[in-house]
């Protein structure tokens, strides 16, 4: 009798040290898909870098077959098969151009469907944007700082008191018509998602995930 509970208190033992481990491995994993993901060695001028650094501003299981768009905004690094597209977005260029992006959440790479990508050409060039239908970008190298209220304000100094957001890790819709978005908070630190830019034509919904507030505290 006594024998039969040592090794039910064996068994019990061991299924718990089992489960403990096997949770510790999906938690490093998911820590290595957003932290590290297998960053190239080479200089970050190198395709394999670039592409590294920028296809990693989605989810692994997208960035394995996006597009891949380099610096020039024309030249592909990478042809893709799944639809999305990876390009830089930082508007302030790079900080050392003979050395490439220094890491990459200065490149600001966008993720997007082809939606987006209307979306993100339109401001680029300061159009409205024209969309048949709502688009998605996924952003997990968040960017270098923005004024909430408005777009294409660079430096925290020039924003509007207490508007200075600098993003970690977001996921965006871009939407077909702004009014839809009405409703959400423009307050980016209740942690839910919120609308950048209202009312200028290029709303979109933030939706902040795991280390959005890596570099600039929540409030
Ligand atoms: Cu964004």
């Amino acid at each position: 009798m006594k024998k039969m509970k040592n090794l039910k208190l064996t068994i019990t033992a061991f299924i718990i040290a089992f489960t403990i481990s096997a949770c510790d491995n999906a938690v490093q994993k998911a820590t290595e898909v957003v932290n590290t993901n297998g960053e190239p060695t080479g200089p970050h001028t190198s395709t394999e870098w670039k592409i590294w650094a920028l296809s990693t501003g989605a989810p692994s299981f997208i960035a394995a077959n996006c597009t891949v768009i380099d610096a020039d905004g024309k030249t592909v690094l990478r042809e893709g098969t799944n639809g999305w597209t990876a390009m830089a977005g930082n508007p302030r260029g790079m900080s050392d151009p003979d050395n490439g992006w220094k890491d990459p959440h200065e490149a600001m790479p966008m993720v997007m469907d082809d939606q987006a990508m209307k979306w993100a050409m339109a401001f680029m060039s300061g159009k409205t944007p024209e969309m048949d239908s709502d688009g998605w970008m996924w952003m997990l190298h968040g960017d270098m700082g923005e004024d909430n209220t408005k777009q294409l304000v660079l430096n925290k100094e020039d924003s509007a008191e207490g508007k200075w957001i600098e993003s970690g890790a977001h996921l965006m819709l871009m939407p077909k018509d702004p009014a839809t978005l009405k409703g959400n908070t423009t307050d980016f630190n209740t942690g839910a998602p919120y609308i950048m830019f209202e009312g200028t034509g290029y709303d979109h919904l933030m939706i902040p995930v795991e280390d959005y507030y890596k570099y600039q505290a929540k409030n």
